[in-house]
């Protein structure tokens, strides 16, 4: 329902408004429609962040007019060819403070415009300011337990696949005793393994591996939709986490490519995504993986 937030800012003077609103103009702030209504004037500036800061107490020693930036020496500079531009050198170096730490982790220096009417700019020292909070998986497979469902047609392809997957969780911590592999005949097979060890729970997420060759395979679509169909809904349906690994290409050369030679591991992709899935699961709190021993085995 907020739209905006406006701060009005009092500019004493014309000559004071004119040398505000050419200097904003030079860093290139959006101009709003302004107004012009029974003797006053109004000039608009849109950033495209803005905010009201309401302060208690002691504040801090700024300018009550604040421009964050995220390049704040590269503002400096424009400001400062500004400065010089519209006073008397030496006037412009008194009127132009350089670039100081605060005390609030940030950096900023102030313009004095005219009486009363100094800008601060200023850019904060913490990377991570302004940026929205996430919730991201680690890349830790420690601690956790994954299956991996491989299918054996086109071995030659699939074993690479494997060799990817297993060389990813076994360097991101995994514990070699916590993987369990299932061999299938084809990747039709791949939907109802990768379901039975899901509803097992014992698993924090299900890497499936397989490789679907057009020119081999009759009705390639029907059955690529199907595979793919079954392990999304499986993944639905159980909550594990299903990475999916399987590869669709035209040629023996082209999936070649995909299994470690020219375009990556897709395999060892795969197995990245479950284990970034698996950390995601703790942190949102639906990891399901019961281990042996809480489960009494
Ligand atoms: C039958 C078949 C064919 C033609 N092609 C492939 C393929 O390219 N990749 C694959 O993983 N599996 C293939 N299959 C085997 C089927 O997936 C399945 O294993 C068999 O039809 C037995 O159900």
């Amino acid at each position: 329902m907020i739209k905006g937030i406006t701060s009005i800012a009092p500019i004493a003077s014309e000559d004071a408004y004119a040398k505000l609103s050419s200097l904003f103009r030079s860093l290139g702030f959006e101009e709003g429609k302004g107004w012009d209504v029974d003797g006053g004037r109004g000039a608009p500036f849109l950033a495209p962040l803005g905010n009201l800061e309401l302060v208690v107490g002691r504040a801090p020693a700024v300018p009550n007019i604040l421009v964050e930036t995220t390049e704040l020496d590269a503002v400096y500079a424009v400001v400062r060819a500004w400065m010089a531009a519209n006073f008397r050198t030496e006037e412009a170096v008194v009127r132009l403070s350089a670039p100081a730490a605060t005390h609030w982790n940030s950096r900023l220096f102030t313009a004095d415009l005219a009486a009363g009417l100094k800008i601060g700019f200023w850019q904060s020292e913490n990377p991570l300011r302004g940026r929205p909070v996430a919730i991201e998986g680690d890349l830790s497979a420690a601690g956790h337990r994954f299956g991996v469902v491989v299918a054996r047609w086109n071995a030659v392809i699939t074993d690479r696949l494997l060799q990817g997957a297993l060389d990813a969780l076994l360097r991101s911590g995994a514990d070699s005793t916590m993987i369990e592999i299932v061999r299938v005949p084809g990747a039709w097979e791949i939907p109802s393994a990768a379901r039975t060890l899901a509803e097992s729970k014992r698993f924090a997420a299900i890497i499936t591996l397989g490789v679907l060759l057009r020119g081999e395979t009759a009705h390639y679509e029907a059955i690529y939709t199907e595979v793919a169909r079954g392990i999304g809904q499986s993944q639905q349906e159980t909550g594990v986490p299903h990475a999916f690994g399987v590869l669709t290409c035209e040629t023996l050369e082209q999936a070649l490519d995909r299994a470690g030679l020219k375009a990556g591991n897709k395999g060892f992709e795969a197995a990245i995504a479950a284990i970034e899935m698996a950390s995601i699961g703790v942190k949102l709190g639906t990891n399901l993986e019961v281990h042996p021993t809480e489960a009494g085995r």
